[in-house]
């Protein structure tokens, strides 16, 4: 048998897209560019692979599919390769699809500005818009040019992901409006933010109404909204100021269960849910399950969906197809760690080094938020800008924390730990003598995290070695938007670590989520213990617990790995017996 080329539905469909692309640039009839469109589409929500289907000789029975595609689909199947497309980016530059993108830029602007200008991409475009060239073009003037650099400018904002930080409480702004609107029963998150990404390209909000027409109205005419990407009846997307994007999908109260599900996705989760679906003679969709004669089973309740298909409730957090489903199928899902089961905060900063409150204001904060047991640990003295401790004052500290925990009573439970400064050889700002006076150390670094993936990794393997620490702080240092961590070798820091039985911190703070949800889960999986702090500065970041919380929920992680969440009896025997040792 002949050697084929087995592309994928994937990737026909991104070859269509590109034909679609560069046919409108050069100026083919509407038509035409609108059936290579639909074609890709098509092939991209098929649920069997093409090639098997141009095998039994139906390729144009797939909707969008003419004859005149399915030979240049067969001709890539035969060949691997496409004249057709080949003569096409002879033609036309293909970088120059991606202006397409650019909001309020259209092919043929685009065909203008290639011919007259030679511009074929996005940086050349953006520069003789800055350097006033677009403005003598036929067509074109000062205003239009501003709108082009206005239009890059967005597309440069939207392709950028928004930190879970920035997106969570707007969204939740926004709930609480739409919550408002008559005859809107339920506004609830979805996509990658209910899912706890630590990122999301976009907010997306599903809203339960009878009717979509005043939910859809509000949303689109918020008075923050800069631009509507989208609107429809079920679907609508829209910009706001600084870069924010989201998307509002609207289902019938009794739809909501399907809808929810499909909103939350991951696309890849909701892929192996359907392929589930099909197995057991259901079609899955947004709007309902049905059966192979056409009858349908609305869901208005999420658990209902997994129910119908022999499943437990899988949450959100897990739903990126990392072996969920299979887990749901055989009755093992993990009991996910809960916020409510988080018992003490276990590094916190207060004025003796960056932190806002007093070591008094900081346990208030704490006790009120139902905590049992804080960790005073502010910086020591090498971190020079936070104002770090030096030893002789974190001795007073001491003296001043039991002074303060007379005043407290027995209400909560204050500890005298440090966050020490891992310098950049790898040794720590205070020598073991000094190390060994606190209730409990964590080693954290901050500077000098530049260093080669050898170095930087060694530095940390000392550090574990050092039987003072307890908790290794941020372990990359990665810091939200634009910080990446150090370029650690994970895979020997957390051998180390859980040779030396160091726990690793899960930092809640939003710009940080460090560990990630992906490292975390190999260490719970090899044993190690984790913490979730806040790293609080002020009294406002207690309240971000949560994220670190969302993180280890991520990372399949049970309460049982989590420090935080064990009694104070149990966390006091752990730590004394670790310091005998
Ligand atoms: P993001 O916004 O990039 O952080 O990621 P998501 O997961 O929020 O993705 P988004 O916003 O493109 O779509 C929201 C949800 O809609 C997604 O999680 C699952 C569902 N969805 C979107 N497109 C598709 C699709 O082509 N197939 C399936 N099965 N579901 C989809
Ligand atoms: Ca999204
Ligand atoms: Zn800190």
């Amino acid at each position: 048998m002949a050697n084929f080329h087995r592309f994928s539905n994937r990737q026909l469909a991104q070859i269509f897209e590109q034909i679609a692309d560069l046919s409108e640039i050069k100026g083919e009839v509407i038509y035409k560019v609108l059936a290579y469109r639909r074609a890709a589409e098509s092939l991209a929500e098929l649920n069997r692979e093409a090639f098997d289907i141009w095998q039994s000789g139906k390729l144009t029975e797939i909707p969008g599919v003419g004859k005149a595609i399915a030979e240049k689909i067969e001709e890539l199947f035969t060949t691997g390769r496409l004249g057709f497309l080949e003569k096409l980016t002879a033609e036309v530059p293909p970088s120059l699809a991606e202006l397409l993108a650019v909001p309020d830029l259209g092919p043929k602007k685009i065909a203008l500005f290639w011919k007259e200008l030679g511009i074929t991409t996005l940086a050349e475009l953006e520069e003789a818009a800055r350097t006033g060239k677009l403005r003598t073009l036929p067509g074109m003037g000062e205003k239009s040019e501003a709108r082009v650099l206005a239009g890059i400018e967005a597309y440069k904002r939207r392709s950028e992901r928004i930190p879970i930080g920035r997106a969570y409480p707007f969204a939740q702004r926004l709930i609480a409006r739409l919550q408002a609107i008559p005859g809107v029963q339920r506004v609830e998150m979805a996509g990658s933010l209910r899912r706890g990404r630590s990122t999301v390209g976009d907010i997306d909000l599903l809203a339960a109404a009878a009717d979509s027409s005043s939910v859809m109205e509000a949303f689109l005419s918020d008075p923050e909204v800069v631009r509507v990407t989208a609107s429809g009846e079920t679907k609508s997307s829209v910009e706001y100021s600084h870069g924010l994007r989201a998307q509002l999908w609207v289902h019938p109260p009794e739809r909501f269960g399907t809808a929810w599900q499909y909103a939350t996705g991951s696309k890849e989760h909701n892929v192996r849910l359907r392929e589930l679906a099909l197995k057991q003679g259901w079609s899955l969709s947004e709007h309902a399950l049905s059966r192979k004669d056409g009858s349908e089973v609305l869901c208005s309740q999420e658990e209902e969906v997994y129910a119908a298909l022999g499943l437990p409730w899988i949450p959100p957090e897990l739903r990126e197809d990392r072996g969920e489903i299979q887990a749901a199928l055989e009755g093992k899902l993990p009991r996910l760690i809960q916020l409510s089961e988080i018992r003490s905060e276990l590094h916190a900063h207060t004025t003796w080094s960056d932190g806002k409150l007093t070591i008094a204001e900081l346990a208030e904060a704490a006790r009120k938020r139902g905590l049992e047991v804080l960790v005073i640990s502010d910086h020591s003295a090498s971190l020079a800008i936070t104002g770090g401790l030096t030893a002789e004052a974190a001795l007073e500290q001491r003296r001043e924390i039991q002074r303060v925990q007379e005043q407290l009573g027995d209400s909560i439970r204050l500890l005298h730990g440090i966050e020490v400064e891992i310098r950049a050889d790898g040794s720590l700002d205070f020598p073991d003598e000094v190390l060994a006076g606190f209730d409990l150390v964590t080693a954290s670094m901050h500077t000098a995290l530049r260093q080669p993936r050898q170095q930087v990794t060694e530095r940390l393997l000392k550090v574990l070695r050092n039987p003072h620490v307890d908790i290794l702080g941020h372990p990359t240092g990665r810091m939200f938007p634009n910080r990446e961590g150090a370029d650690l070798d994970m895979e020997a820091v957390l051998r180390a670590a859980r040779e030396h039985n160091v726990v690793l911190e899960i930092n809640a703070h939003p710009s940080r989520l460090d560990l990630d949800d992906l490292y975390a889960r190999r260490y719970a999986e090899m044993g190690g213990l984790l913490a979730i702090n806040t790293d609080a500065h002020a009294e406002s970041d207690f309240d971000l617990l949560h994220f670190g919380v969302t993180i280890a929920r991520r990372a399949w992680v049970e309460a049982e790995s989590v420090i935080n969440t064990w009694p104070l009896a149990r966390l006091l025997a752990w730590l004394g017996a670790r310091h005998k040792g």
